[in-house]
């Protein structure tokens, strides 16, 4: 095996090297054995009930109840959605909990304001004259009860444009509760419940809605309340962040509630000092996934790596502790740790993990459990071996932080006051109307092994910015873009003529980072407001979606979501729904004449990102008829 194949990073695959020669396993290795089930990988094995397994064969073209091949595949496909949408969405219910929890004097407290009064006044809740303790707990128990509430449909945030809705209505997709969406496809796919494609892919898409829409945008708007709302600041990338002579704690996984009091308990005076008392420089922290880009977001916690590289980060030998919560977390990491003196310490009930070290988060006294777990990795520095440290000299210079406010901010800079008013998105809409930007495209989602490890992300945003199509990306498409340098306001030297002029007037670079996995509803949420500010549908802008290197069941949720809100979305690995002949057409055909976008597979990014393009100008053609 060539391990250069492996990664279009430097730093992985000098690690890749010393975990041979450490004679220790990645997932790297595991995948060069893995040899994946050729039913599962068509979606045609069921396993639903005890009758089965069965799998769908030429002899046996049913299951045992007569389920068809369609019938399997789009349950299949449809609980793949309900446990994502479950996963993004439960994230927002505690993020509205903690909202809950805060106080003037607790650990977590209010730092947006205007955001929490603006949400209040969308969700009709007074704010005049009261304390803004007071709004914040009954916007959570508002927010709260979107999961739950028995009756009526979700609330939409003022960004998604009348005609979306109209779309849902007509095909009867608006979701209703958030929790009722999961649970209604957990009903619908038990035995001798939906046989039928066609609907299932339809519940599919209320449940994905309520996600993207729902659980995510409402985890999103929380957290900007609770934590700030991102503005454009400086940061690092790379696993080159981790530092010789420091503390360094790996924050990974998802919630900012907890990596936010991390963030606090290790600028701790206190725990300083221990630091320096254990003979360590300082407390070095450095995100990983979707955490990464929260702390990176909100406070420029440099970024290790994302999701393929996390057991990488333990092979350093320089990492104290991971810290994990929720999602995405390899439970590899339990024994890898045991081969360095990593402490890999979990803190969430709904992730525990056999050999990890597990120190509950107790969010009563969120600071001082964080104190807890920042102590247990400075007092772990002495446990260091010397000879078994190798830190990558790779890092790239990115910025972060666009939030849609944060975009307005910096389009701001363009707006002739004599004739705009300042505070819209309509600079960005007259550079896509006039052509200055062909259209934009979000990039985002997760590393798959199946493809060579960041060559998606990177490439695809390469060829797009070079046509003039702006990028936005979450996740760890953000951090593949971060690590390539993509991020810098340099890049603009990559970006076409076009972009690059409107890349130098407003100060951003060509590719935008707006945050984590549920942070897609930023990117929502802008694109919602071009459409409105140009009132089109979203299906009528030149932009698009793909996620290169996707591999969680909450990316198969975003991509219905993103496909359902109207935007044509590029997937670089096919989703397991090949055997079914009805749920494919539907999904790469169908799709288009009902909400106006449809799912493309196309393992090649370059390949991929022209079809984009032309589905860009196509846009284009009709959308300039218009104006
Ligand atoms: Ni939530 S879902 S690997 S961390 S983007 Fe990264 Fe993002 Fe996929 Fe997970
Ligand atoms: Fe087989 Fe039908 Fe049971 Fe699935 S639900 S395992 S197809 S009998």
């Amino acid at each position: 095996m060539d391990e250069k194949l492996l990664s279009i990073d430097s730093a992985v695959n000098e690690l890749i090297k010393k975990a041979k020669e450490d004679g220790v396993e990645t997932i790297f290795d595991r995948k060069e054995n893995m040899k994946p089930c050729p039913m599962g990988e068509k979606g045609i094995c069921c396993r639903i009930c005890a009758m089965g397994p069965c799998r769908i064969t030429p002899k046996t073209p049913r299951g045992l109840c007569g389920a068809t091949a369609d019938v399997i595949v789009s349950r299949n496909f449809a609980r793949m959605v309900a446990g994502g949408a479950a996963a993004h969405s439960d994230h927002g219910r505690d993020i509205a909990h903690v909202l809950h929890m805060t106080s003037k004097d607790g650990n977590y407290k209010v730092t947006d304001e205007e955001k929490l009064k603006e949400l209040a006044k969308r969700w009709k809740i007074e704010t005049e004259g009261r304390d803004i303790y007071d709004i914040a707990h009954e916007v959570a128990e508002f927010a709260l009860n979107e999961f739950g509430k028995p009756f009526g449909t979700l609330e939409f945030p003022p960004s998604l444009p009348e005609q979306r809705k109209k779309v849902w209505e007509n095909l009867n997709i608006v979701p209703r509760a958030i929790d009722r969406e999961v649970v209604t496809i957990m009903h619908s796919t038990h035995v001798g419940c939906t046989a039928d494609a066609d609907s299932m892919l339809n519940i599919s898409m209320r449940t994905a809605i309520s996600d993207g829409w729902g659980g995510s945008y409402i985890a999103t708007e929380l957290s900007d309340i609770l934590f700030g709302t991102p503005i454009p600041r400086e940061t690092e990338a790379n696993l080159g962040v981790l530092e010789e002579n420091q503390v360094n704690i790996v924050l990974h996984g998802h919630e900012p509630s907890l990596s936010e009091m991390i963030v606090l308990a290790a600028e701790d005076p206190e725990l300083i000092e221990l630091a320096k008392e254990v003979g360590a420089d300082g407390i070095n922290l450095a995100g990983m996934c979707c955490t990464a880009n929260e702390v990176t977001m909100r406070h420029g916690v440099k970024i290790a790596g994302n999701f393929a590289q996390q057991e990488l980060a333990v092979l350093t030998g320089a990492v104290e502790a991971v810290i994990v919560d929720v999602q995405c977390i390899f439970p590899a990491l339990a024994s890898l740790a045991e081969c360095y003196h990593t402490k890999f310490i979990t803190t969430s009930p709904k992730a525990r993990i056999t050999g990890a070290t597990h120190i509950e988060f107790d969010e009563e006294k969120a600071l001082e459990s964080a104190k807890q777990i920042v102590r247990e990795a400075i007092l772990n520095f002495k446990n260091r071996k010397k000879e078994k440290v190798f830190i990558p000299k790779t890092k790239s210079h990115a910025m972060v932080g666009y939030s849609t406010k944060a975009i307005i901010n910096q389009l701001d800079k363009v707006v002739n006051s004599h004739i705009d008013k300042p505070g819209t998105v309509k600079p960005l809409a007259d550079c896509i109307t006039s052509g200055v930007l062909r259209g934009a495209a979000g990039i985002v989602g997760c590393n798959n092994p199946k493809v060579k490890h960041d060559y998606g992300h990177v490439e695809m945003i390469k060829e797009l910015i070079k046509n003039d199509v702006i990028v936005v990306t979450t996740g760890c498409a953000a951090q593949a873009a971060a690590k390539a340098g993509l991020l810098s306001k340099d890049a603009r030297k990559l970006a076409g003529k076009g972009l690059a002029t409107v890349c130098e007037l407003v100060d951003i670079p060509p590719v935008l980072h707006m945050g984590s996995c549920v942070d897609i509803s930023r990117i929502l949420e802008l694109v919602g407001l071009v459409a409105k500010q140009l009132n089109v549908d979203i299906s009528e802008l030149p932009v698009v979606g793909a996620a290169p290197e996707w591999m969680s069941e909450k990316a198969v949720s975003i991509g219905t979501y993103v496909v359902s809100s109207g935007i044509d979305t590029w997937l670089g690995v096919a989703p397991p729904v090949t055997g079914g002949p009805r749920v494919l057409e539907i999904l790469t055909s169908e799709m288009e004449n009902m909400v106006g976008a449809k799912f493309f597979v196309e393992p090649d990014p370059i390949k991929a990102a022209h079809q984009m393009i032309e589905k860009i100008e196509q846009k284009r053609k009709v959308l300039e008829e218009k104006f």
